[in-house]
């Protein structure tokens, strides 16, 4: 490991062997985040919202977010206030998204399946919203409507009849949440909004909270998405006994498999705008080209000098998540993108639709130098929440699938059962559970069952 430049992204030569996922996930680790550490804080905080409710709320909100809070719900005035104070030009930006977002999601939509089996049998498989979701949207010093969709749209259209979302109560914004997350879900026709955050605002959604006063209340939800802090994440954790909850959202990261014809201007652009979000992203870059991971390293010291939040950005990519990694070749290289299981996946190769062909471990893929991560963050109609720290190789980003259940329909009429009487004798003699088998063969011995006509 070596490294040129001033933004000194460490290089990582993976020359000649096949790469595999140990390895390479060795070779270029994730940022830590302590869960673990977080889950005595986040669990008695939870025990502290279950036994007391609101007056818990309360004290946690003056201890952590110097805020007095006389109610959890947001009024209705509030949200129709933010929503009309919001600057025009965001307005039609976030209309843009969500039309995007609403349109691809519609598409999503499975269509229920039917199988017949011999006489006249039928297994369906129909799929149900689930009737109530909490989205919670973090506070801090990043305020993402973008993600406020992205949570939302796919649960509306699903047919999620009922959308709660929690945020943190900000002092500055007189106890309530971001004036722009409340204006944004105004504008997706969301009026159950809450000003509860952190880890009591994971035990309010799960367990509910019972209060005398309405405005203190909150009904218990079948599922939770939404990214947070460590405390969130770990509060999410601790409360899958009850309810559903998304992927835990890790250090965000970007994977870019580049070949030598790769414009390493773009390549620069893109890292950065990544490690942007704070300093524990990653930004990869991994190119068979020497050449282009020299140019790719004189652009980062050249933008990076102008960048905003240079400071974080430059933590972020001289990071131990972030490197150059050379290959052999690109076939090498999807091997070391299989392996990593990126969140966001770029490709910047001569044959970009060809090689994306080949991937199969990435949450989400962008195919070609004019198709950046941050147009997928946006407004590409895809969805940015998308699994980190490699587990995109057991599971999905957000879609209209996250908020349904499938259910399965059976129906064997009588006609039909005669066709696996035997198979169910065997199997239940096999599992010693003769009344398995018993239940069967009741429905041939009485009478009343009318075998005949079904
Ligand atoms: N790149 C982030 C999403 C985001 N970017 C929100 C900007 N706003 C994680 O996919
Ligand atoms: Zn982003």
């Amino acid at each position: 490991t070596h490294a040129f430049g001033s933004v000194a992204v460490r290089v990582i030569g993976f020359r000649g062997s096949s790469a595999t996922r140990d390895e390479v996930r060795r070779a270029v680790p994730r940022a830590v985040v302590d869960l673990a550490g977080a889950i005595p804080a986040a669990s008695s905080t939870i025990a502290d919202v279950r036994r007391d409710g609101f007056p818990a709320v309360a004290e946690l909100a003056a201890r952590f977010d110097r805020v007095e809070q006389q109610m959890l719900r947001v009024p209705a005035e509030a949200l129709a206030e933010a929503s009309s104070a919001l600057a025009p030009e965001l307005r039609g930006a976030l209309e843009e998204v969500i039309e995007r977002t609403r349109r691809f999601a519609s598409s999503q939509l499975p269509a229920p399946v039917v199988v017949g089996f011999e006489g006249d049998a039928q297994v369906s498989l129909n799929w149900f919203p689930i009737e109530r979701a909490g989205v919670y949207v973090p506070g801090g010093k990043a305020v993402y409507p973008s993600s406020v969709v992205m949570n939302v749209v796919p649960a509306q259209v699903a047919g999620v009849r009922s959308i709660a979302l929690a945020s943190p109560p900000q002092v500055e914004h007189g106890g309530l949440p971001h004036p722009t997350i409340l204006a944004t879900a105004a504008m997706l026709g969301i009026d159950e909004v809450y000003a509860i955050g952190g880890a009591q605002a994971v035990a309010a959604l799960a367990y509910g909270i019972e209060d005398p006063a309405q405005e203190r209340r909150v009904q218990p939800v079948d599922l939770i998405t939404g990214p947070g802090n460590v405390y969130v994440a770990a509060a999410k954790r601790l409360v899958r006994d009850t309810v559903a909850v998304d992927m835990e959202a890790g250090a965000t990261e970007v994977m870019i498999l580049a070949d030598s014809l790769a414009d390493p201007m773009l390549i620069a652009a893109d890292m950065i705008c990544q490690a942007e979000h704070d300093e524990y992203a990653a930004a990869v870059l991994v190119t068979d080209s020497t050449s282009l991971a020299l140019a790719v390293q004189t652009e980062l010291d050249r933008q990076v000098a102008f960048t905003p939040h240079a400071d974080r950005v430059r933590a972020a990519l001289t990071g131990q998540q972030s490197a150059i990694v050379i290959v052999d070749d690109i076939e090498h290289g999807i091997e070391v993108c299989d392996a990593y299981a990126p969140e966001h996946l770029e490709i910047h190769c001569d044959d970009a639709d060809g090689v994306a062909g080949h991937v199969r471990n990435a949450g989400a893929i962008f195919i070609g130098a004019s198709t950046p991560v941050s147009l997928g963050d946006y407004c590409a109609g895809s969805n940015h929440v998308l699994p980190t720290g490699g587990t995109a190789t057991f599971s999905s980003g957000l879609t209209v699938h996250t908020f349904l259940r499938a259910v399965q329909t059976v129906r064997y009429p009588a006609a039909a059962l005669s066709h696996v009487r035997e198979t169910v004798r065997v199997l239940s003699a096999a599992e010693d559970l003769p009344a398995h088998g018993a239940a069967l063969e009741a429905r041939f011995a009485h009478s009343r069952t009318n075998i005949q006509q079904g």
